[in-house]
This record gives structure tokens, sequence and C-alpha cells, in this order.
């Protein structure tokens, strides 16, 4: 089975549906539609199976077509963190090797120069005249559907080839597991570009044909009226969300949570307080569940039975978990472990680094985890310095090298401090003659928002093991 085959239990079985708010109510019918104009626009400009194209787009319905004409084409879909800059974006265009990257007029001014661009604009104004007839080229579930970019520990991003039937493992579990079904209402102000967004939000929503709105972003001060507006009963969020929506006014609070079928939170540590003071205001335990770009979701609270506050919950069906010790043997339960990961949602591999992971191996994810005797996983932090602020990933050392290139800096470590709202947000220790202003400006320049250093922390030199290894432990307490 592939994607488009999966996608047709709602494009062809409720056609007449509305299947999305968005300026208006689209049925089912109308996104098919859509995606077959596209498909046939991107046809007629030679993008042929196994091409690559870049979308560089802020959450719109255009994004949506074109992912939908990706998976009908059997081109591999490239999403690209809007908030990144020319420095993240020049590195995935070389990795990729797009045909074409699209974004939007304005934002075109991050993309370096080289290569071909399409404009949202232009591609609007021209879809119209492609015929809505279906095109599927793409037969093997096998194939990758989607590469997804995810920091490296090496300092550069690498591409997790995702397939047709990752996405349809995972997506299959979710709505099995959460019971999502067509008389759902789904508010999506995830960000499209990350599988968050993408592999549970919109894969949910087609695969359920349940009612979804989505909005261009999070924005915390206007989500309390779409929820009102809108009454979703289900809801995916990063803690960031959740941290949020408990400022919002108890009467609202608990008027959403009347409607509300079931809270869903992930890519970051849900702190226990947030759960329960949540429950407290929206009379909803929040179901936390885990996942990685390169795995989409593992483990996950069960929707009935217990939501354990800090804990990921049980692995989800087809995931098989091991928690190793660092000799390779299995932790017992209660020991700390580091997880290891098989089944049909773990991806094919590195984008051109096939000497990373081989498909069908066990993967390898870096978190620190505890199994209970009853079978529950709780996440007990990472095996490299990852930084995760509002949902993003930031690895440490990708600012570190950006920084040591600047002027005066003779080394410098970025560490995560904790913030209240954001999880964490990375800080950078800086020995040598430098001006923080123009550090950060550069950064600003160059690199994605949630990467900045919130500050600059002058040290004579960097804490260092005899091996010369940092040790970010021992670096100073940084004051806001
Ligand atoms: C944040 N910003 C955005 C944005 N999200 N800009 C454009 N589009 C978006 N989608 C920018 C803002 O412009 C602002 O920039 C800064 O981020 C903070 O904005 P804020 O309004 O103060 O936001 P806040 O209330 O802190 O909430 C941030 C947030 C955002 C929760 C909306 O962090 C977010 O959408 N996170 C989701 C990340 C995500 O989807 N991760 C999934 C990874 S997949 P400035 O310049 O003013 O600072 C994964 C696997 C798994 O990890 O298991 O899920």
């Amino acid at each position: 089975m592939t994607l488009p085959d999966l996608f047709d239990y709602s494009f062809i079985g409720r056609r007449h549906e509305v299947a999305i708010e968005w300026d208006r109510e689209h049925t089912f019918g109308d996104i098919d539609d859509r995606a077959s104009r596209m498909a046939n626009l991107l046809a007629g400009r030679g993008v042929a199976a196994g091409d690559r194209i870049c979308v560089y787009l802020p959450n719109c319905l255009e994004f949506i077509d074109l992912f939908l004409a990706a998976t009908r084409l059997g081109v591999i879909f490239v999403p690209v963190n809007v908030l990144y800059r020319d420095r993240e974006i020049r590195h995935i265009l070389a990795d990729a090797d797009p045909v074409a990257l699209i974004t939007t007029a304005e934002l075109q001014v991050h993309v370096p120069p080289g290569g071909t661009v399409w404009t949202l604009e232009e591609l609007r104004s021209v879809v119209e005249e492609f015929p809505a007839t279906r095109r599927v080229a793409v037969t093997d579930g096998e194939a990758p559907a989607a590469i997804v970019y995810t920091s490296g520990t090496t300092g550069a991003s690498k591409g997790a080839v995702l397939t047709h039937n990752n996405f349809i493992a995972n997506a299959v579990n979710l709505v099995t597991c959460w019971q999502i079904t067509a008389a759902d209402r789904l508010l999506l102000t995830l960000p499209l570009f990350h599988v968050h967004g993408l592999g549970n939000g919109v894969h949910a929503w087609l695969l359920s044909g349940c009612r979804m709105r989505l909005t261009e972003r999070f924005a915390h001060e206007q989500a309390a009226g779409w929820m009102g507006e809108f009454a979703p009963t289900l809801f995916f969020g990063v803690p960031t969300m959740y941290v949020r929506m408990l400022e919002w006014p108890a009467a609202d609070a608990a008027a959403i949570g009347g409607r509300m079928r079931l809270f869903v939170s992930g890519s970051a540590p849900l702190p226990a307080p947030v759960l329960e003071e949540f429950r407290g205001l929206y009379g909803h335990t929040i179901l936390e569940r885990y996942g990685m770009s390169e795995t989409l979701m593992n483990i996950s609270n069960p929707l009935y039975g217990e939501r354990r506050p800090g804990a990921v919950g049980l692995p989800l069906p087809g995931v098989a978990v091991q928690n190793r010790r660092p000799d390779g043997t299995m932790a017992a339960d209660g020991e700390v472990g580091e997880l290891f990961l098989r089944g049909p949602n773990v991806f094919s591999g590195y984008w051109r680094k096939p000497e990373l992971f081989t498909p069908g191996d066990w993967f390898r994810t870096g978190d620190i985890a505890v199994r209970a005797a009853d079978g529950y996983y709780t996440l007990q932090g990472r095996r490299s310095d990852l930084i995760i602020s509002g949902g993003f990933n930031i690895y440490p050392r990708e600012i570190e090298e950006f920084l040591a290139e600047q002027p005066g800096v003779t080394e410098v470590a970025v560490a995560g401090v904790p913030d209240a709202r954001r999880g964490e947000v990375p800080v950078a220790y800086v020995a040598g003659e430098f001006d923080a202003g123009a550090l950060a400006e550069a950064c600003r320049r160059h690199l994605a928002s949630f990467k900045i250093p919130r500050g600059f922390v002058p040290v004579e030199k960097l804490p260092r093991t005899a091996l010369g290894k940092v040790q970010k432990h021992l670096l100073p307490r940084w004051e806001p």
C-alpha cells in the first residue's frame, strides 16, 4: 500500500464531507482535486518519481497540496523549517539536491542564490489551469515519501528518509490507539514541516476522515479564540503550548476542556507539574507520547488506563523496544539504559549516508530511559547534549561551529538552561575578545531564531577534561 491508497479512504470514501477549515471549508473532494492539479503542474515541469522538492513554506493549503502531489508522483518531499536561515537552507539544498525549492516571495530572501526557486504566488496563479485528473505513479510502499532534516550531533543536519510504509504504520497506530474517528474535530496549529504536524496531524486527519482546522501557527494570543469557535475534540501540541494554555482564563479552560476528547503532547518532555495544573483547569489528563523524526511515534501513554505523569507509556503496536546497557546487554526493569527501536515505523536511513544506519537494524535513539516493572517507560535524558526549545531541536555543536567562525572568538560552548515556557533555551559561553551584540546579530542573520543564544557569557577558558572534552556541567550559572 502507498499513501495515496491510504488517503483514498477519505478522498473517495468521504468525498463530499468537509475536510478542512482554512480560509473557508473545503471537502475531501476539493482537497483531492487540488492535489491532482498540483501533481499535474509538477509533472508538467518535469518533476518525476525519485526527484526531491524542498518546501519552505508556512502552514497553508498549498503545503498540503504539494505533499499530496509528491506522494502521488513518487516525488520525495523535503520540508524545510520556516525559521531556518541561509546557512541551514544552504546545507539542505546541497544535501537533498532538489529539482526546485518552493517558498513565498517574502521568505525567498533567505534562500541562497543558485538553484531553481518557484514561489507560492506564482504557483497559485497558474495551478488552476491544470486538470484535476488523477495521476498516481507510485506503487511501492517502501518508496521514500519524505526526507526530514534532523539536527545532527556532528553539527550539520542529516536527512531522515521516511517511506510511505513508515507514515502508514504511524497513522494506523495513532488512529487505532487514540481512537480517532471521522467524528473528531482536530485543531492543528503545529508547523507542518516537522513530523509532529505532518506525520501525526495530517496523516491522522486523512486516515480518519475527521474535520481539521489548520492555522498558520500556534499564536497563543489567538489560540483560545480558535478553541472556542471551532470546538475541537482533538489537539496535538508541544509542552510550550500547554504551558501557554495554563495562562488562559479558568472559565475558558473549563469550556474548552468540556468539549475536548483528547489532548496529546510530544516533541519535548512534559513537566509533571504542568500535567497536574492542566488537569485542574481543563479536566483532562494530557496524553504524553514519545517519537522522533527518524521513527515517527514509538511509545505512548494509553487512551484508556493510566496516563502516568512524567512517563511516555508503553510501546505502540509493532514497535520493538530494547533498553540497553552501555555494554549492549539488556537493562533490568528499574535500571537506566539507552533505547533502541525496531519496527515498521523506523526510517530507511539517512539520505546519502548509508554508513550511518542500515534499514532493518535496531535504531539507536540516544534517549536514556527506565522501564518500570509494568512496562511503562520514563525518559531520563539524552546521551548527547541536545537542547529542546519550544519543541524545536537544537544541537549545541551547530551553534558552536558557527560562533567559532566569528571574529574574536577563541573557543565557545553552548549549553541549554531551563526556561519555564520553552523548556530550555541555549546560552553561549565564549572565550576571546568578542562583542556580544555583534555575535547576536550574526546569529540572527544566519540561524533560526530558536537557536540564537539568550546570553553570551564571557569565560576565560572552557573547563575541559584531561582529554580536552568540554565539561559543560562546570560552566558558570547563567543569570538573565
Ligand atoms: C515559532 N515561531 C514561528 C513559528 N513557531 N514563526 C513562524 N512559524 C512558526 N510555526 C517563532 C516566533 O515568530 C517567535 O520568533 C518565536 O518563534 C517564539 O514565538 P512565540 O509566539 O513567543 O511562541 P511561544 O508561545 O513560545 O510558542 C512557540 C511555539 C513553537 C510552541 C508556537 O515553538 C512551535 O510551534 N513549536 C513546535 C515545534 C514542533 O512542531 N516540533 C516537532 C518536532 S518533531 P522571534 O523571532 O520573535 O523569537 C519531533 C518528533 C516528535 O520532535 O516526537 O514530535
